[in-house]
């Protein structure tokens, strides 16, 4: 949550390609304010970061210190550079998958996050929180500016004994599923969560923008997320796949009438 909150000066809006404008059956704008196409259309897309397509989908937030080598992308956090991201920049990402190949920073301080949509709006994240002897990961919703809805899912923790390692030490899937009726999130393609949609159980709304990044939650956070050191490090996390797979009305059931919140 706060990861997109300090980024928001960050992000260079007018660059970015605007994909297709049309008349919203909602209000579904990305990341940047593009609004999404009216009619969302079924696609599936990976990137492994071995050559440079993905240059055509992803912007970079601190570009200086986010480098590409042997297809694994390295997000560096240091001093000046308090979250580096990896952003989606297209506006075609509708309901649907994504899954990412990664493995966290395990310094203290350093929280990785993966997140669906925009803080403010509704958004959908994985957090990793290194801090001994909890190093864990967790999964965690927000509907508008309400404060966390159902952080959860403490499905995979650090080796305490062994500095956290498993967790922070080895790549793995995430995934996260998001339709009108319910959100998933998977490890290594096993659900580990899902939160349905009730009446009393608004999901949140239009999160299809996406982005991958560490920030230095250390900061203001050392309680949750440990205090940074800078002398250890360094605080990098480490991406090698993206994929995303977005829905469309012929595969999933657009048109529910299940309330998904109101911010
Ligand atoms: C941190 O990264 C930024 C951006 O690449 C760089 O300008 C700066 O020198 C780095 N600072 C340290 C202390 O390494
Ligand atoms: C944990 O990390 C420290 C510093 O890198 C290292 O000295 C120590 O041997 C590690 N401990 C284990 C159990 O791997
Ligand atoms: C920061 O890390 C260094 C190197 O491991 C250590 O010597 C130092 O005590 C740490 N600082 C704090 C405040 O923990
Ligand atoms: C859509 O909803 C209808 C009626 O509830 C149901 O029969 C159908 O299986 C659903 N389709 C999908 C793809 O979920
Ligand atoms: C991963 C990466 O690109 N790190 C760079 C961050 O910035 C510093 C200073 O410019 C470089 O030395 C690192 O290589």
């Amino acid at each position: 949550m706060l990861a997109t909150r300090t980024l928001i000066g960050c992000v260079l809006v007018g660059v970015l390609p605007r994909v297709v404008v049309g008349k919203d059956f909602t209000t579904k704008n990305d990341w940047f304010g593009n609004e999404l196409a009216e009619t969302p259309e079924c696609w599936s897309d990976s990137w492994s970061f071995t050559d440079d397509r993905y240059r055509d989908y992803f912007s970079f937030d601190c570009e200086p210190n986010i480098s590409v080598d042997n297809g694994v992308v390295a997000l560096l956090m240091n001093e000046t550079c308090f979250s580096p991201t990896l952003i989606y920049n297209r506006a075609n990402i509708h309901y649907g998958m994504a899954k990412v190949l990664l493995k966290p920073s395990k310094q203290l301080g350093a929280v990785t996050a993966l997140v669906r949509g925009v803080w403010g709006k509704g958004e959908i994240d994985y957090e990793f929180t290194p801090l001994s002897p909890d190093g864990h990961v967790q999964s965690v919703y927000y509907v508008g500016h309400n404060e966390p809805n159902g952080i959860g899912g403490l499905e995979m923790h650090g080796d305490p004994t062994d500095n956290n390692s498993g967790l922070y030490d080895d790549f793995h899937e995430y995934g996260m599923e998001y339709t009108p009726e319910h959100i998933r999130w998977l490890i290594n393609g096993v659900e580990v969560r899902k939160v349905t949609a009730g009446p009393d159980k608004p999901l949140p709304k239009d999160a299809y923008a996406f982005n991958i990044n560490v920030w230095n939650a250390g900061a203001t956070f050392s309680a949750w997320a440990g205090k940074t050191n800078w002398t250890e490090g360094p605080h990098v996390t480490y991406v090698k796949q993206v994929s995303f797979d977005s829905y469309c009305e012929k595969t999933k059931n657009m048109t529910s009438t299940v309330t998904t919140g109101d911010m």
